[in-house]
Parts: C-alpha cells; structure tokens; sequence
C-alpha cells in the first residue's frame, strides 16, 4: 500500500483538492473549521486503479510547518498543489526543499484554482515558473496538472497522474519488522488507546506483542484498521489505527514508534550524514542548537559538525547530532533540521548509525575515516571549515568545553528509562493566534 502526501503553499488548495479527489474532507478539528485553515494533519483515502491509497493533508501556513513535517515522513508520492492565480510563493519552495531532502520518490503538481484564472498565458507562465523552481529538486520533471476543485476540471487526469506515478513506485519493503511512527493518539470510549501512522517495514497483525519506544512500553494490538476498515493484519506502508491493550493514553504522544519487540531502541546520539540548503542564510556552524523532525518525532539537538568547523550552504558533511530527549530512529531514517528561532528550515540527511555509543571526537582520523566508510560523499561537494586551533576539554573534544546538552538528557534518559516528555503535544496545543490571509496575487515577471 501507499500514502500521498500533499504539500504547497498557505490557502492554496490542498484540502480541497483532497475533498475533491476522496470525499472526505480532511480538516477535522473544530478550529479548523473556524479559521477555514488547515492546522494539524489530516486523513482521508482514495482507490486509484482498484488500489486503496492513503492521503495526508498538511498545514500549508508556516507557524504549523511542525506539524506538516511530523506528516510527510512516512509518504511516498507528494501531491504538490500551487494555486494558478498565485503560482510559486515561500511555503512552496520550503515544502519543496522539505520533500527533495526527504528524498521522497515521486510527486504530481497540480496546479489548481484554474478557474480563477481566465488568460492562458498567464498559466503557461506560472506552469513556467514551477519548473524552473524545481529545477535540481527530486521532484523536478514531475507532471504538472491543471485543476479546479470547484468545477471538477481536471480532476480526472489528476487521477490519471497519480495512478502512473504509483505505478512507478516500488511497493514498501517487508522487513519483517513493524514500526509505526506515532501521529495521533485517542482513546475511544469502549476500546482504550488507540495510535495512528503510517506503518513501515513490516506487517501488524491482531495479538501481536508490541512496544512503545522511547518509554519501553509494552502492550498488545488489540485491534487494526486500515481506512476504517477492520484487518487482522495491517500491511506495510498503509496508514493504520492502532488499538493498544496495555498502555495509557497519557502515556502516548505524537513522535513515539509502536514497534514489534526489540526492532526500535530509543537513543541519544544520531551518526548522520546531511545536506545544508543552498539557500540556508548562514553555515550550519559545529554544536548549532536545532530542532530535529524524524518520524512523527521533533526534538530539541546539537549539531556536532564531524572532521569540520561548519557546513556552508549547499553543501553535504557529517554530523553527530546529540538529542535532548530520544528518539527511536534506525539506520537510514531521514530527517530535517530547523533552526529553532527565528524558525527556518535548514537541511536535512539520513542516519548513518542510530546508536553510536559514544560521543565522537570529531577530528580523530579514525572517527572521520569510519563516517567516510559507512556515509555516502559525492565528490566536489565537502563540508569547508579547516580544523584550526581549538580548545579542547579533558577528554580532547574541541566541543567538550561547551554545553553538555546531550550528557543531561543521557542522565534523564538512563532514570526514566527511555520515557520522553510531552513537551511538542503541550506547545502545539496553546498554538499562536494567526490571520487567514497569506500572500497577495501576484505576476510572474
Ligand atoms: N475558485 C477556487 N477556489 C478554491 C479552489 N480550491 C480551493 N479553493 C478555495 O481556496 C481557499 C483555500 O483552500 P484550502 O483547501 O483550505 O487551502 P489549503 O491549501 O488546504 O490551505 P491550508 O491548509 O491552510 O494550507 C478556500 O476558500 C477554498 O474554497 C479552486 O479550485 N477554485
Ligand atoms: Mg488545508
């Protein structure tokens, strides 16, 4: 099975084109309702050539891109929608940088509102401007669709697009070893705690033994539904609820992975190898704060920049990022960093080793040389910053003399046993107030 993400910009369409496309309309909070704006992800489906396919809808306004980022983990073709009457504005470009660095496969953009839009040329400009933007982008050469949500023109070969292009999409592997990233929790009165996410790597089935990390909970599937409908087993890369028998809903937040026994731990330190975008205003410099999105996770990091000073704009290099809280991540999980204020997007990579045991000393031959075996570099692209003189701590790690951020979430972490705080759900929750309106017409020149 599959899941469509969408992505584009604030009020461009995207739930819309969803309700259109599903008949399901995927805001669902009341607040949503009331400010008419998508703010935390949203559910719906579709069958697409006899195949049932997942959707998740995101928040397009930036003060919710933490919540668009906890969604488009677990997707494997994006829906990119741009208004006509609009074309590429910020949340499009960063929505775009977001998919290329999680490197999701395929996309279809539809460019929509054309209703709103009676010159022709104008269209062909805008249909101009996009693939210019995605130009170098994982997404580039995607079909670009015209549509109308209101009038149902060219919904049918959007329909069209999106089955060709899960053609071309290998079916998720079945590892035999089921994790599901945590986006929701509930509890339903007559069944207890239930999760959803988007489940990866292998099969749930009813009675399976599970547990939840970070936090080492252990608990049993109770029961399963894919698109409301009732399975005995939940098939890998299909958007599934989860009824846990076992564990509080109090002990549940959004970033958690239900996983089989023993296939998920949770950790303090990602090895990983990662991409600053080239549009970044600054170097990612060496013990950075940021924030880390893996999974359905968002947690507080250092980034310790390994055999560098700093990683400029566009380029790759290697990071141990030390974590404030844990997550549970596996080897080859994607993720993106944000610089936590002012907020922005800064790149993005993948975890080249989840548990790396021990702080690196970040400039010894042996710590760089083992990155350089186990992470991909493509040559010409490295990250700059010459090991000048630095200052060492006792231990001879230039970044031992700072903050020990990631030695005080070790010593939680060893107390609570892995439990991790609920502090995204409590900030989410007392969000910002924020205006409907994002973003004028405008002309492409
Ligand atoms: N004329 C016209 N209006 C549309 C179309 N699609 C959406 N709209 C309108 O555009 C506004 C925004 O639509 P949404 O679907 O909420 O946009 P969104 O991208 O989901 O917005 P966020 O989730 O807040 O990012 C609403 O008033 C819709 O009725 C369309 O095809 N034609
Ligand atoms: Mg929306």
């Amino acid at each position: 099975m599959h899941v469509i993400g969408t992505a584009g910009h604030v009020d461009h369409g995207k739930s819309t084109l969803v309700q259109a496309l599903t008949g399901i309309d995927p805001d669902r909070l009341a607040e949503e309702k009331a400010r008419e704006m998508t703010i935390d992800l949203g559910f719906a489906w579709l069958t697409l050539d006899g195949q049932e396919v997942g959707v998740i809808d995101v928040p397009g306004h930036r003060d919710f891109i933490e919540n668009m980022l906890a969604g488009v983990g677990g997707i494997d073709l994006a829906l990119f929608v741009i208004a006509a009457d609009e074309g590429v504005m910020p949340q499009t470009r960063e929505h775009l940088a977001i998919l290329d660095l999680l490197q999701v496969p395929r996309g279809v953009i539809a460019l929509t509102k054309t209703d709103l839009v009676d010159d022709p040329e104008w269209l062909e400009l805008v249909t101009l401007e996009i693939a210019d933007t995605m130009q170098g982008m994982a997404l580039a050469g995607a079909p670009i669709v015209p549509v109308s949500a209101r009038t149902g023109a060219g919904l049918a070969e959007l329909r069209a697009a999106l089955t060709a292009a899960l053609h071309q999409i290998p079916p998720p592997p079945d590892l035999g070893r089921p994790r599901l990233p945590i986006d929701r929790v509930f509890t339903l009165s007559g069944f207890g705690t239930v999760v959803t996410g988007t489940l990866l790597d292998g099969r749930l089935r009813v009675g399976d033994e599970v547990e939840v990390q970070p936090g080492g909970l252990a608990g049993r599937v109770r029961g399963l539904q894919t698109h409301k409908t009732k399975r005995d087993t939940a098939l890998p890369g299909s958007r599934v609820a989860v009824n846990l028998s076992g564990i509080d809903r109090e002990a549940l937040s959004r970033g958690q992975v239900v996983a089989a026994r023993g296939v998920v731990r949770p950790t303090l330190r990602l090895d990983a190898h990662y991409r600053h975008l080239p549009d970044a205003d600054a170097p990612l410099a060496h013990n950075a704060e940021v924030k880390l999105f893996l999974g359905a996770a968002e947690v507080t990091a250092r980034a310790r920049v390994i055999g560098g000073e700093h990683i400029p704009p566009g380029a790759e290099g290697w990071l141990q990022l030390a974590l404030v809280e844990p997550v549970a991540a596996v080897r080859g999980d994607r993720f993106i960093l944000r610089r936590p204020s002012p907020g922005a997007t800064l790149g993005g990579g993948r975890v080249l080793d989840p548990r790396p045991g021990r702080r690196h000393r970040r400039f010894r031959p042996d710590v760089v040389e083992r990155f350089r075996v186990v992470g991909p570099w493509r040559a010409g692209r490295t990250a700059a910053g010459r090991p000048g003189p630095r200052r060492r701590s006792a231990d001879g790690d230039p970044a031992g003399a700072r903050r020990p951020v990631a030695r005080r979430g070790a010593r939680k972490l060893e107390r609570s046993g892995g439990r991790r705080a609920n502090s995204a759900s409590a900030r989410r929750s007392s969000g910002p107030p924020i205006g409907r309106s994002c973003g004028s017409a405008r002309r492409v020149s």
